[in-house]
């Protein structure tokens, strides 16, 4: 049996000295991060649908999802921003609401250590919805970070983990948000904004002790304002927005991206926008994209080979369009010049109603050395073969001698270094 009385340290209630904590300061943070984390949630997994993981065993990083994969939807190829909006909200939204969750997990701390750590079976499912979604969010927030800071730092598994970590995480919040209603709207409404904004840190006094046990009984003398703390976390929201939103908005706004992985100086010239891998990075060697380079089409039973000369003749089609990574950044409107995807499947005599096409490259292995491309994604008349960008050839970093550009599609789907498009591939 564990003794009644909490032993010595962060389980006393009077461990936890700061005067701000309590319900009203908490239901604050909670509030933001209730609205933050509902577009989080709807926003990661409309970036999931995008890949089109229900197309081929080739897109779907998480082939156990089962139920968890409800939701998911053909992805379209219009608005062509689509998929660059939704990723760049996504993105730095995540990285916005980090100092709110920092906020809000210091203002419950005494809670973590609550005793006796269980008084009853609810109580344990509780607690065990808190683990969930405590876990939950650092686990989300830390793979994101990860993922955008280090550029995969986990190939192939960072879908899994952060899919799954999401749903795991979703669980532990709604049971919390249900419990919690009552508690937020009551704490927002017993104290007063105008007062609260208006109270400096020598007048600041402790909330009333409340069931919740967030009160101190022990404070310590105010060193801050619950604005001083609004504002701190205010500020440190603010100025991460300033320093990551540029990746996605582009233009001049670029340069403020101080905190973007990629792309602080691309370069100048018609290749000068950002790179993901360049290829050395996933091993391009010289003779895979010199002339020994050909591209084979196939499909309807049929095989056509192209060298880069036979490529170029063929008739080709302008689309502006950027590239939008998973990891947040994206580029302005880039002018790719190519062969229409639809009229490549016209080669192997697939005149009209084109299917899927399953895109391969001369990068061997890796997760992104290949995709699978929807019809609609096909059928796009600006869905492109690129072989050329702003009026030049491609750079053998951005995908020289063809890749894929397809409107708002991730990334990771416009596979640059294409050697083989297979139309109507089983999936
Ligand atoms: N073959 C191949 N294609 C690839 C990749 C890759 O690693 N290998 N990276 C993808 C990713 S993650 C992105 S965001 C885009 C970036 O294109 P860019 O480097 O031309 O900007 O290329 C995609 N095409
Ligand atoms: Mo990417």
């Amino acid at each position: 049996m564990l003794p009644q009385t909490p032993p010595p340290g962060p389980t006393r209630p009077g461990f936890w000295r700061s005067p701000l904590r309590g319900p009203w300061l908490t239901s604050v943070f909670g509030l933001v991060l209730l609205v933050g984390i509902a577009l989080m949630f709807v926003s990661g997994l409309v970036s999931y649908a995008a890949y089109n993981p229900d197309l081929a065993v080739g897109n779907d990083k998480t082939p156990d999802k089962g139920l968890l994969g409800f939701y998911l939807f053909s992805w379209p190829t219009r608005p062509y921003w689509l998929y660059r909006l939704n990723q760049g909200v996504h993105v730095t939204l995540g990285v916005t609401l980090i100092p709110v969750l920092l906020a809000k997990l210091w203002s419950v701390v005494p809670k973590l250590f609550s005793w006796p750590p269980v008084r009853s079976v609810s109580h344990a499912l509780e607690r065990l919805s808190l683990l969930m979604l405590v876990g939950g969010a650092l686990f989300e927030f830390v793979t994101g970070v990860l993922n955008v800071q280090l550029h995969y730092l986990f190939p192939g598994s960072f879908y899994t983990l952060h899919f799954y970590g999401a749903w795991v995480f979703i669980g532990g919040f709604v049971v919390h948000v249900a419990f919690r209603v009552p508690t937020v709207a009551k704490s927002l409404r017993g104290r007063s904004w105008r007062t609260e904004l208006r109270t400096p840190a020598v007048r600041t006094e402790p909330e009333p002790p409340d069931p919740t046990g967030l009160v101190t009984p022990n404070p310590a003398a105010p060193t801050m304002s619950r604005r001083g703390a609004l504002g701190m976390v205010g500020a440190g929201s603010l100025a991460l927005l300033v320093v990551t939103a540029g990746q996605s908005i582009g233009g001049s706004l670029r340069k403020t991206a101080l905190l973007a992985p990629h792309g602080q100086e691309p370069g100048k010239g018609p290749n000068g926008f950002q790179i993901n891998k360049t290829a050395a990075n996933v091993g391009i060697r010289d003779r895979d994209v010199g002339p020994d380079w050909r591209l084979t089409v196939r499909g309807n039973g049929r095989e056509t080979v192209l060298d880069r000369a036979q490529l170029m003749a063929l008739p080709r089609h302008l689309s502006a369009l950027p590239i939008a990574c998973v990891e947040g950044w994206s580029t302005d409107d880039q002018t790719w010049d190519g062969v229409r995807l639809s009229e490549l499947a016209a080669l192997v005599g697939i005149d009209r109603d084109a299917p899927g096409v399953f895109v391969e490259s001369a990068q061997r292995g890796g997760s992104f050395a290949s995709a699978h491309l929807r019809d609609n994604q096909v059928r796009d008349p600006l869905s492109l073969l690129a072989v050329r960008v702003n009026g030049a050839d491609l750079s053998r970093d951005h995908g020289h001698p063809a890749r894929i550009i397809v409107p708002a599609n991730p990334g990771v789907h416009n596979t640059k270094w294409v050697t083989r498009l297979t139309f109507g591939a089983p999936s």
